[in-house]
């Protein structure tokens, strides 16, 4: 049988990490190899099981390691799948990792994830599985639910604190709340249905944003681009990712807070890419873009690397397209300059 999902580990000593994922694949039911190359000492390795790996059918690749992590970047060197990327805190609280993952060059992008967090990783690459295959899609659906479920339930803590007597006072218990339903569910799809929905969250991030559609426009990939703000125009924003309630992939471009990718994540089931920009005093952001906590992961690129962004929802859409394959492999071979 040949998995969907390859996790490749720079040595053993990154397995707790891996067992995160493992868990979660186990969970999802997602066939998956776990193997163990360093992109440092066994190079040769590496190249072979990537190579084979998705000569053979591997739809998506996640490299887990630590330090220096070339491990993802060389993944991606020798494959035109879609390859996640986990740094792991092994020294510098995993920063030297998290930026050898995330800070890629056009056109190999990585899909980094946040230091650790091996089950983000394992989510992500069900959700990219997800755009193809709708009982992994729903699959994913009941684990965000679950998720969801847990921090409703952890609200029960709060009736162990009876001897405070303020707080006991407080008229509003989570019992009483009436909560909307999350708007996760697959719907019928339609002939104007984009592929891609661009949401960047201030007209400055145009430039980012723009970099992106150039890049889709010559993949041939459909999309829709809009400004708006989830703090500042908080129902337009729903209402916008509502009406994109079809499109495959979601890309958030943003700076400071990284506010777009985070309302993303809560409003749809799809994969978010995220495009942590640099704001006006010259700060960046990819931090507040790529530590998301379990359950909610934001497929992080470099900062303002918009053209990564775009390369990257080729190799999600290249996992059941040849003609996207084909143009993948070229541009990474230098064959063609998009
Ligand atoms: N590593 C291995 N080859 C290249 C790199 N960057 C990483 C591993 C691990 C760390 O180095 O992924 O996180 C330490 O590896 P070890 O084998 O010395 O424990």
């Amino acid at each position: 049988m040949v998995p969907k999902v390859m996790i490749i580990l720079g040595s053993s000593s990154d397995i707790a990490i891996a067992e995160k994922s493992m868990d979660v694949l186990e969970k999802l039911e997602i066939p998956y190899s776990l193997k163990i190359a360093s992109a440092h000492r066994t190079l040769n390795l590496l190249r072979e099981i990537v190579k084979q790996g998705t000569d053979a059918g591997i739809e998506v690749f996640i490299g887990i390691a630590g330090l220096a992590a070339h491990l993802p970047g060389a993944i991606a060197a020798y494959t035109p799948r879609p390859v996640i990327g986990v740094p792991v805190d092994v020294k510098t609280s995993g920063m030297d990792a998290l930026d050898s993952c995330v800070q890629m060059p056009y056109p190999s992008p990585i899909a980094t994830v946040g230091i650790d967090r091996g089950d983000n990783g394992a989510i992500l690459a069900a959700q990219f599985l997800g755009v193809h295959d709708k009982e992994i899609r729903q699959k994913v659906i009941e684990l965000r639910k679950e998720y969801r479920r847990k921090v409703i339930e952890s609200n029960k803590i709060v009736q162990e604190f009876e001897d405070k007597k303020y707080l006991v006072k407080d008229f509003l218990t989570i019992d009483n709340i009436k909560i909307e339903d999350e708007a996760y569910s697959i719907k019928d799809e339609s002939d104007d249905d984009v592929d891609v929905a661009i949401v960047a969250g201030r007209h400055s991030d145009l430039i980012t944003a723009k970099k992106v559609s150039v890049i889709l426009d010559r993949l041939k990939i459909s999309y829709d681009m809009k400004v708006v703000c989830p703090i500042r125009s908080n129902k337009k924003f729903k209402d916008y990712i509502n009406s994109m309630e079809n499109a495959k992939i979601f890309i958030g471009i943003s700076s400071n807070s990284s506010q777009v990718t985070g309302a993303l994540v809560g409003l749809t089931d799809r994969p978010v890419i995220g495009v942590p920009c640099i704001n006006e005093v010259g700060y960046q952001h990819i931090l507040t873009t790529v530590n998301m906590p379990p359950g909610v992961p934001v497929a992080t690129v470099g900062t303002n690397n918009g053209r990564n962004a775009a390369v990257l929802v080729g190799e999600i859409l290249s996992i059941k397209d040849p003609n996207i394959t084909e143009v993948v492999n070229k541009l990474k071979d230098k064959k063609i300059n998009l």
